[in-house]
């Protein structure tokens, strides 16, 4: 191909590639647009917001240092960023070969080598010891008011109350059954709370040192609440730990953290913060609920037994 053809391709390529452009650009702009129209997505508290750009806000002081870090370590990478490819571009610039500077041998003086040694060492020291710190204090579950066993499933959470208020309570929390009818018409309408809505959340109390024990039946899950700065995976045969301390009441919302299987977007985790007394309140109801049969539910129970044998 010689010059003049390859001049003319490339004439001709142009406007195809400002149309490409042109409409990748209608296309961003329709798909906005449609989301936009929408419209009627909102924030969830305690879970997911719209267009949100950073972490869930923190409820524990785990959840905070991590934020603290995260802005710390952001702010200490993009200065060095500038510095080295600020460093790095003047150099290239200002001393290139066609203004008439010559290539010299470095020297290598030791004072150097020691201080691209020992100034990077300190920055990582720097950074180490910050996280190092809230690294140790995720993981002291020492002293907890309250141990609940969180047991992963395909594809659901079961929660035991093994120590502190509570202890005996048990239960299985599902995806909510009107979540998953939207999600199998394939058209879910907009909802705040989308595949994030369980029959029955976790509860637990406000400014309590709250343990979970994570394991799982069958394969590898994860049970994450950002907004607490908690992230255990659930492993089966194996039990690990983690803890939170909410220092707000309200509903907290997270999800199962480690790809699992076909349903893992179907395993949702929802805490519900609330005070010490309607935490009482709520283990006395729950008591009350699995407390054996009275003597005047004796018989009903027995009859309706005989109507409907147990299944073999
Ligand atoms: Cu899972």
């Amino acid at each position: 191909m010689d010059v003049s053809c390859k001049t003319r391709d490339r004439m001709q390529s142009r406007p195809i590639r400002l149309l490409a452009a042109a409409g990748t650009l209608a296309l961003s702009a329709g798909v906005w647009s449609t989301v936009a129209a929408q419209g009627v997505v909102g924030d969830l508290p305690g879970g997911p917001a719209v267009n949100q750009w950073n972490f869930h806000p923190p409820v524990t002081r785990i959840a905070q240092d991590q934020h603290w870090l995260h802005g710390f370590m952001l702010i200490v990478c993009a200065v060095i960023f500038v510095v080295v490819f600020g460093v790095m571009f003047y150099s290239i610039l200002r001393h290139r070969k066609s203004v008439g500077h010559q290539a010299q041998p470095l020297a290598e003086p030791l004072w150097v080598e020691l201080g691209w040694t020992i100034v990077p060492l300190l920055i990582v020291i720097g950074m180490a010891l910050p996280a190092t710190q809230v690294l140790v204090a995720q993981k002291d579950t020492r002293q907890s008011d309250i141990t609940i066993k969180a047991t992963g499933m395909q594809w659901k959470w079961g929660y035991d109350y093994i120590k502190g208020e509570g202890e005996g309570i048990g239960f299985v929390s599902t995806l909510d059954n009107s979540h998953r009818i939207m999600s199998s018409s394939g058209n879910p309408p907009p909802t705040d709370d989308y595949l994030l809505k369980v029959d029955h959340p976790l509860v637990v109390p406000v400014d309590k040192k709250i343990r979970i024990i994570t394991t799982a039946n069958d394969v590898i899950h994860a049970w994450m609440v950002p907004a607490f700065g908690v992230k255990q995976d659930a492993i089966p045969g194996f039990v690990r730990d983690t803890w939170f301390r909410a220092e707000k009441t309200g509903d907290f919302y997270g999800q199962c953290a480690e790809l699992c299987g076909k349903e893992h977007a179907y395993m949702p985790i929802h805490v519900r913060v609330v005070s010490a007394q309607d935490y009482s309140a709520w283990v006395q109801e729950q008591k009350k609920a699995r407390a054996p049969p009275t003597a005047a539910a004796a018989p009903v129970q027995a009859a309706a037994a005989e109507v409907l044998p147990a299944r073999p």
